[in-house]
């Protein structure tokens, strides 16, 4: 096993079902990755000693997913250097997401985090694996491959929908 260049890391286990599609994004581009519970409100002493030690544990990127007043992802940008993404979980004692979602966007200015969408977790697994590609060019060839599956996608559902419309 590879050392860990990703963390995902969660506010609960309850955000796990949201989380996981990071996790299988990394997998899928075969990039290693730990992942763990770090809450920022019932584990704050957790929370600064894995940010502190990130760096020197060899992460590179930190995916940080949480739901309703969503301080993790915040928190541990204003301890690591590292980048980090920020996944809002729409969760049990979020009103309707946008608790989440404005808990992580709305950073002061220093303390940047990336916010995907709410629940868009897979993207913070694609955008961590953007990240390491600047400096990977085999994950560079492989997100290039991903995206060209896309387009194959969509131009196949195209061709499938033209063809079942009935010509007058
Ligand atoms: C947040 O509170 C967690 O990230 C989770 O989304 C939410 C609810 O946590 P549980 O009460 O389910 O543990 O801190």
């Amino acid at each position: 096993m590879s050392k860990p260049l990703v963390s995902i890391i969660m506010g609960s286990d309850s955000d796990l079902s949201v989380m996981q599609q990071a996790a299988d994004m990394l997998e899928q581009f075969e990039v290693a990755y730990e992942m763990t519970i770090v809450s920022a409100h019932r584990t704050p002493q957790r929370l600064m000693d894995y940010a502190s030690s990130a760096v020197e544990r060899g992460l590179k990127v930190i995916i940080a997913g949480a739901g309703g007043a969503a301080h993790l992802p915040g928190m541990v940008a204003s301890i690591t250097p590292l980048p980090v993404i920020g996944v809002p979980v729409k969760s049990s004692n979020s009103i309707d997401g946008w608790d989440s979602v404005l808990s992580i966007l709305q950073m002061p200015g220093g303390i940047p985090v990336a916010t995907v969408a709410l629940n868009g977790a897979k993207n913070a697994g694609i955008l961590a694996t953007s990240i390491l590609a600047t400096a990977d060019d085999t994950l560079l060839v492989k997100l290039a491959a991903y995206k060209q599956q896309l387009c194959d996608e969509v131009i196949r559902k195209a061709e499938k929908l033209e063809k079942s419309i009935k010509k007058p």
